[in-house]
């Protein structure tokens, strides 16, 4: 039997190092996300900003007294939900399907990963490599058998940390951490732990659970199992997303054919390729167009046979785009994929046919992990001359839930 191991994701100072990621001058120095106005609370503190005594949720006046020369810095909620969408994307690449916790926090089973790295230490490098390049950030993972310790394990040496909990070492490892480590247990039950000796998770595992379920109800019965390191609660993927969709505001209006065929070629390859790696296909595709005076429209097409192919995908936009009438320039355009179903059950009616370019555009699938977007374009794009800079301000890319 495949031995279950769950490894937890959780980035580092997220907000507050995505701010020195974009601002290089506050790199080293204490930054705090959130408002030192009268009310404002602290979202995140850099690191450097903690060991003034600096930590979330805290009134952003106090932290202001702890650590006057911080630099306080208002949350770009967009920047940190594309950032999570990238990480999110790296994680699908060791697992079929993750739980998220937060923007900057995930649960995925990599029991079926174990074959593919020769230690669960490699594994959690290359995780971490991973989101590394993706996002310039770091992430702290901890491996473990369960959801309760791979948490633990991904606190254990942040920031940048890696930490893997064993088979049989669990109770041994985290026996010295006080009861408040365990899940569940806030400042009421710590209390009522502690009142009666309770101080260590050691402690509670050593407790007689009569005892324990006297004092505290069912919740002893469930801290007696975690102090023992024991946790068999499920993974609860998220919902499956219902659309996949790539958008981009530009900045002079487009006017020529070939520019916009451009355009709508890249997002059908974009959105194509997050459809295979997500494993689903869709049966419907969206192209949105939105012209120099804001007049927005949308024009939809389903198809029996669920695409995930970028020629598959272009071939209904093109006609879509074709049918609307073009009185002016184009200030946005957006290709949306959805009705999606998971791939394996998707049945290719012409098999032949697409079991080639399915082979192609796997290997162009592996090259852009690895190398970015545009290591390899279609001959369309290459005959073009070298892309321009795609716009990094948050505003492309978005990936509609
Ligand atoms: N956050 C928030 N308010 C809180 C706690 C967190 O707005 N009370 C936001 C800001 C954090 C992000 O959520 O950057 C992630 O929360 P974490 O608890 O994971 O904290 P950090 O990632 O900031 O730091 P750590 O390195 O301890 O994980
Ligand atoms: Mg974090």
């Amino acid at each position: 039997m495949v031995r279950r191991w769950i490894m937890h994701v959780d980035m580092d100072a997220f907000y507050a190092s995505v701010e020195q990621r974009d601002h290089p001058e506050w790199r080293g120095k204490p930054v705090i996300v959130g408002s030192a106005s009268p009310r404002g609370v602290v979202a995140t503190a850099s690191y450097e900003a903690r060991r003034y005594g600096v930590h979330s949720a805290m009134p952003g006046r106090r932290a202001r007294e702890r650590c006057p020369e911080a630099i306080f810095v208002r949350p770009r909620m967009d920047v940190y939900r594309a950032v999570s969408a990238q990480i999110h994307e790296v994680l699908l690449h060791y697992a079929p399907e993750f739980e998220p916790l937060s923007l900057d926090e995930a649960f995925l089973d990599v029991s079926g990963m174990g074959g593919h790295y020769p230690t669960l230490q490699a594994l959690g490098r290359a995780v971490k490599a991973e989101i590394l390049a993706a996002t310039e950030l770091t992430a702290s993972v901890g491996i473990a058998p369960n959801k309760f310790l791979a948490k633990l394990a991904s606190d254990w040496h942040k920031p940048d940390g890696l930490t893997v909990i064993g088979y049989g070492e669990e109770a041994a490892r985290i026996a010295p951490l006080p009861v408040r480590r365990l899940w569940g247990v806030g400042p009421k039950t710590q209390a009522a732990l502690e009142a009666r000796g309770w101080r260590t998770i050691g402690d509670v595992a050593a407790a007689d659970p009569e005892e324990l379920a006297a004092h505290l109800g069912a919740q002893g019965r469930v801290l007696y199992e975690l102090a023992h390191g024991r946790d068999n609660r499920p993974l609860t993927p998220h919902e499956p997303r219902k659309s996949i969709g790539e958008e981009e505001t530009f900045a002079c209006d487009l006017t020529t054919a070939d520019e916009i065929r451009t355009v709508l070629l890249r997002q059908c390859d974009t959105v194509a390729y997050r459809l295979r790696r997500h494993h689903v296909r869709a049966r419907t595709v969206t192209l949105k167009v939105r012209f120099a005076s804001f007049r927005t429209l949308t024009r939809s097409k389903t198809v029996t046979e669920p695409m995930d192919l970028d020629r598959e995908l272009y071939s209904e936009v093109e006609k879509l785009y074709n049918q609307i009438s073009k009185t002016e320039g184009i200030r946005l355009l957006g290709v949306t994929a959805s009705s999606l179903v998971p791939a394996v059950d998707a049945v290719r009616l012409f098999a032949d046919e697409s079991e080639r370019e399915q082979q192609v555009a796997a290997v162009r699938d592996r090259l852009r992990d690895k190398y970015g977007a545009d290591v390899l374009r279609r001959g369309y794009w290459l005959e073009e001359g070298p892309e321009e800079e795609e716009d990094t301000d948050g505003q492309s890319g978005t990936d509609v839930e």
